[in-house]
């Protein structure tokens, strides 16, 4: 039976993958609440399940949805997915599940952080998220994986790590006061280290503008293999993301990584400015638990927030001047993988894309 270890990966060897290492599959949720996914989360739900059917052709996938949901998931997912049904408040399975981790001798465990729905009651994105807060719980237990509880408020979009030892995260997400007051800086970062088994730290400023999860990095940056990252970029000086990918590419240029590596940055040039139609906003349920959604607010988009699977590369499609440029650099990057688009807009409105809305678990 999995058991909740009192240890640490660190102590027991165990230590977190890059995202392009071997996968045994990969974990989704089921979205449905109607104050983040409009007309009843159906253009979402459409989305989602292209997503998963996309994942589908190069590795296993599981999709957990709810009670009220199961046979509707189930109906629109393809055979080859697995559905099973697990409570979640909405359905970003990066933030929400656990961070796998393996050892030697291909072990998985997992890390369980805590989660307060991207800062709680202060600027959180809704209340409450007890069932959030038990879907990394949930996961392991149907896994057959052990679990650390880690002492940490934190999210899987908050950092990106190269699987030689060097994470790189925000300062804007993990050091705001409504994720770890309590920890400084260096705490914070002995807990990454501790946890994911990590040597290097690389510290970035602020995540995408306008990014909902105050700044999560798995929208602006990430690595294509160890020593290289990949940057959000924009070459527009008066567009307020120029500012801060500049500083980004200023504090990667000079960072080194846990071998030493000085590291090599891409850029990949954003969409075009996107923000929320009014018939958009229409669509979503009044609630008082959620964020207010406005027509004419700013989307977070960037194509770094794809996902990495066995022998595939699944990005958002989001603008018709910048996708095709954008998937051409992918397939550069990724030479061994085949690079898949989904249209993503209606994942998008929902404040994330299809990184956020996936978690790999190693090959065990
Ligand atoms: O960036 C992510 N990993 C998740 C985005 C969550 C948005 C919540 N509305």
């Amino acid at each position: 039976m999995p058991q909740t270890r009192t240890s640490t990966p660190l102590e027991d060897g165990y230590r977190m993958p890059a995202e392009f290492e071997p996968h045994r599959g990969c974990w989704m949720l089921w979205p449905e609440r109607g104050d983040t996914w409009r007309m009843g989360a159906k253009q979402a739900q459409a989305a989602f399940a292209e997503v998963a059917a996309v994942i589908a052709a190069f590795e296993p996938v599981t999709v957990g949805a709810s009670r009220g949901q199961w046979e509707n998931a189930r109906a629109m997912l393809p055979d080859a997915v697995r559905v099973v049904e697990i409570s979640s408040d909405d359905a970003w399975m990066r933030d929400v599940g656990p961070t796998f981790v393996i050892n030697e001798g291909q072990e998985t465990r997992g890390v369980d952080w805590h989660f307060n729905a991207w800062g709680g009651l202060e600027g959180g994105i809704y209340f409450p998220w007890s069932q959030d807060s038990m879907v990394a719980r949930k996961v392991l237990e149907i896994e057959g994986a052990d679990r650390y509880r880690a002492p940490l408020v934190m999210e899987g979009g908050s950092f990106h790590v190269d699987g030689q030892g060097t994470l790189i995260t925000t300062e804007e997400c993990l050091l705001n006061s409504n994720r770890n007051p309590q920890l400084t800086q260096q705490q914070i970062e002995a807990s990454l280290k501790t946890y994911l088994n990590m040597h290097k730290v690389v510290w970035l400023d602020k995540g995408v503008y306008m990014d909902e999860t105050d700044g999560h990095v798995d929208n602006l940056c990430c690595f294509v293999k160890p020593g290289e990252v990949l940057l959000t970029w924009t070459d527009d000086p008066d567009d307020p993301q120029y500012e801060i990918s500049r500083q980004a590419l200023e504090k990667l240029s000079a960072a080194t990584d846990a071998r030493g590596r000085s590291l090599v940055v891409h850029k990949i040039h954003q969409p075009d400015p996107m923000v929320v139609s009014a018939a958009e906003c229409e669509g979503l349920d009044a609630s008082e638990t959620a964020k207010p959604r406005k027509a004419g607010d700013r989307l977070a988009a960037s194509y770094v927030n794809f996902y990495i699977a066995n022998g595939g590369i699944v990005m958002p499609l989001l603008d018709d001047t910048h996708d095709r440029a954008a998937m051409d650099l992918l397939a550069r990057l990724f030479p061994d993988r085949r690079v898949v688009g989904v249209r993503s807009r209606e994942i998008l409105l929902g404040g994330g894309n299809i990184h956020c809305i996936t978690q790999q678990i190693p090959m065990g």
